[in-house]
């Protein structure tokens, strides 16, 4: 029997299948062989007990792909979802999101929410002269006052939609005004921090047609581009995607460089999306220069002494010299 994974918790899975859901554990050779299984997998059930509605996973089918924050497999859209007010909008945490599903390939809906709140007018053109010339969709909704939900509808159809974006921002009651009942968990932001307060804890995929699914996810906001290196962070800025650009710089950042051919791009690009990048490159910065130490240390793991290679002992490993320990007796003595 083949079901989809749509819940997580600790040990157990829940498959959604033709007989309904199915709360199932991971076979132990899956457990041995350390197989990862997520949101939104598409697995093979053993031993269906219909009676207590359990059974065993023994196998993952093969993803189409798998998002890493968080990490929801098989899913064929993202929509991010903002808060125009209460949490105010913050145009880095968009782009953060935005520039992960790049990272992922995938193009990501912008859906900005809370459009009831105040007239939000200049805020809404703001977000539309930065953001519609790149080719991302831009949809406003309110899902308290139910506006922009009928045209979300026709972009969930056929596609497994996973809702992002900062916690209290209303992913949560967009899903339940698109189902127009309350399915999910939802609460008011924090009054002293004005942020959400993690209301959704775990990821969960709902059906909404046979064919139609939408995941909800926690949110967060500690999205950090330290995993990739300063010349990669442009390929997540749509901007600088532009053919035309003739920077006769190798591995240009395209920031402050004289001489460098963005400068056309770079003007065209609005102040906030550029301060975004440049602080994306700072960050990966930081992890270029963590992994060239590393390697640094690797590299001194072994020495030639006497023209024979010797494998460094490690600080850890190696017992202190006598000048060390008597140095440090005089330190805690002096304390
Ligand atoms: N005024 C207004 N409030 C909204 C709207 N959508 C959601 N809210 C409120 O915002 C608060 C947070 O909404 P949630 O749906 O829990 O937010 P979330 O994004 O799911 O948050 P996490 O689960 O913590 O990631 C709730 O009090 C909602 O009632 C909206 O369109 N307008
Ligand atoms: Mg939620
Ligand atoms: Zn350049």
């Amino acid at each position: 029997m083949i079901g989809r994974v749509i819940k997580i918790f600790s040990d157990f899975y829940y498959v959604e299948t033709d007989f309904g859901i199915v709360e199932s554990k991971l076979r132990t050779v899956l457990k041995k062989q350390n197989q990862e299984i997520y949101t939104g997998d598409f697995v093979e059930l053993e031993q269906f007990d219909k009676n207590s509605m359990q059974a065993f996973i023994s196998a993952v089918k093969n993803r189409e792909n798998l998002i890493t924050r968080p990490k929801v497999a098989n899913i064929s859209q993202v929509i991010i979802v903002s808060a125009l007010k209460e949490p105010d909008l913050s145009f880095e945490q968009l782009d953060r999101y935005i520039a992960h599903c790049e990272y992922h390939n995938i193009k990501p809906v912008l859906c900005f929410n809370k459009e009831d709140i105040d007239d939000l007018s200049d805020l809404k053109q703001k977000i539309v002269n930065t953001y519609s010339n790149l080719n991302y969709d831009i949809m406003f909704t309110s899902a308290l006052k139910r506006t922009g939900i009928d045209e979300l509808r026709p972009v969930l159809k056929s596609n497994t939609t996973i809702l992002c974006g900062q916690s209290g921002v209303g992913k949560s009651s967009l899903i339940n005004a698109i189902f127009n009942e309350t399915k999910l968990r939802t609460l008011p932001v924090s009054d002293k921090t004005k942020r959400g307060v993690h209301t959704t804890r775990h990821c969960e995929l709902i059906q909404l047609e046979a064919d139609t699914f939408i995941v909800d996810t926690p949110g967060f906001s500690h999205l950090k581009f330290d995993f990739l290196l300063p010349c990669d962070v442009q390929n997540l800025f749509a901007e600088f995607n532009d053919k035309k650009i003739k920077c006769k710089f190798k591995n240009c950042l395209h920031i402050n460089e004289d001489g460098c051919g963005a400068e056309k791009i770079k003007k065209n690009m609005s102040e906030s999306r550029f301060d975004s990048y440049v602080k994306f490159v700072n960050e990966a910065k930081e992890y270029e220069f963590k992994i060239s130490k590393s390697s640094i240390k690797k590299e001194t793991s072994v020495k030639y002494n006497k023209n024979k290679l010797m494998t460094k002992i490690s600080n850890k490993k190696r017992n202190l010299s006598r000048k060390t320990i008597n140095q440090n007796i005089n330190i805690e003595e002096t304390i």
